[in-house]
């Protein structure tokens, strides 16, 4: 069932509201506005319905601030209130309200227009995973990256926590290519992408693919040693696939692996630890490949 939440101070109405409601949808009643901007940033509802006259706040008050805030900023809103002149549905619809809805409502009629919200939030939901998954791999893609390490950073310095970034490629992979075909090496690339996001599974971690044979992940909260251990594993556990290769040196498709960790302090640049990571590969990839530098 969908959460919906509901914010009107009125009992009687609120009550009403949530009656009708409450047979297709998980509703929670809010009498107040703050209350309700608390529960609208848990991220758990799929749309808000909200009246705009209430004691404490106006209600176009309270869908400014849910529309300025990120976490709030995407929560379909559909206005109901008796309030049926013009002025106040424009300036609801323009505050970014997607509907507006004159009371006494029609149960039928009020169901369809949440249904409706809701659809269109499901689709603009599955659009937006599209856009973010590498279609070769399944993996995140590069734009899916350029959102997540912005986020993971930004967490690591608030907490003062070890933020890790680290960068892998496979080793001579041209070579792969050359022997067995782009369709092979295309395998090949599936096969990496699964072994290390099966390692990389904690909301706290991130592997994506950067661009062609190379992948970028993050960690957060593992010092120094223990994210250079870990990368260890997953460096093994490539090496373990046993996908033969062509190269005169590799036996077996491996990758060469640069990373750094950093606790971020304000001032710092991101960019900045990945160059290093960038040139930890580098140092990888001239010190013989399959292996870590950290
Ligand atoms: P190194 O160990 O120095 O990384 O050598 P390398 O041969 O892996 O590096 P190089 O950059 O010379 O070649 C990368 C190869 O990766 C060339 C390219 O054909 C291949 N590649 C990049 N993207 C894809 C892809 O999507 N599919 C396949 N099959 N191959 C790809
Ligand atoms: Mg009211
Ligand atoms: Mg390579
Ligand atoms: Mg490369």
């Amino acid at each position: 069932m969908d959460k919906i939440l509901l914010i009107d101070d009125s009992i009687v109405v609120g009550d009403s509201l949530k009656a009708i409601l409450e047979t297709d949808y998980d509703v929670t009643l809010c009498h107040d506005a703050d209350s309700g901007l608390d529960h609208a940033m848990s991220g758990k509802y799929s749309l808000i319905l909200m009246d705009i006259i209430m004691p404490d706040v106006d209600g176009f008050t309270l869908l400014k601030k849910l529309q300025d805030m990120i976490l709030t900023r995407y929560i379909p809103v559909i206005i109901v209130t008796s309030l049926s002149d013009v002025q106040h549905e424009e300036e609801g619809l323009t505050l970014g309200a997607v509907d507006y809805i004159t009371k006494p409502v029609v149960p039928a009629i009020l169901k369809a227009r949440i249904n409706a919200q809701l659809r269109s939030f499901d689709r603009q939901m599955h659009y937006k995973k599209l856009a973010m998954v590498d279609e070769l791999t399944g993996i995140a893609n590069r734009r899916r990256y350029e959102e997540e390490w912005r986020m993971k950073w930004r967490e690591a310095l608030r907490l003062g926590i070890p933020f890790s970034v680290c960068i892998f490629d496979i080793d001579k992979f041209k070579i792969y290519n050359d022997s067995f075909g782009h369709p092979a090496g295309d395998k090949v690339l599936t096969s990496v992408a699964k072994t290390a996001s099966s390692f990389l599974h904690r909301a706290t971690d991130f592997v994506g693919r950067y661009g062609g044979e190379e992948f970028v992940a993050i960690l957060v909260g593992n010092d120094a040693q223990s994210s250079y251990e870990f990368f260890k594993i997953i460096r093994q556990a490539i090496e373990n696939l046993h996908i033969p290769h062509n190269s005169p040196v590799f036996q077996w498709i491996t990758v060469s692996v640069g990373g750094v960790t950093v606790i971020p302090k304000s001032g710092d640049v991101y960019e900045t630890y990945l160059k290093i990571a960038d040139s930890m590969l580098y140092t990888a990839k001239k010190s013989g490949r399959n292996m870590v530098v950290w």
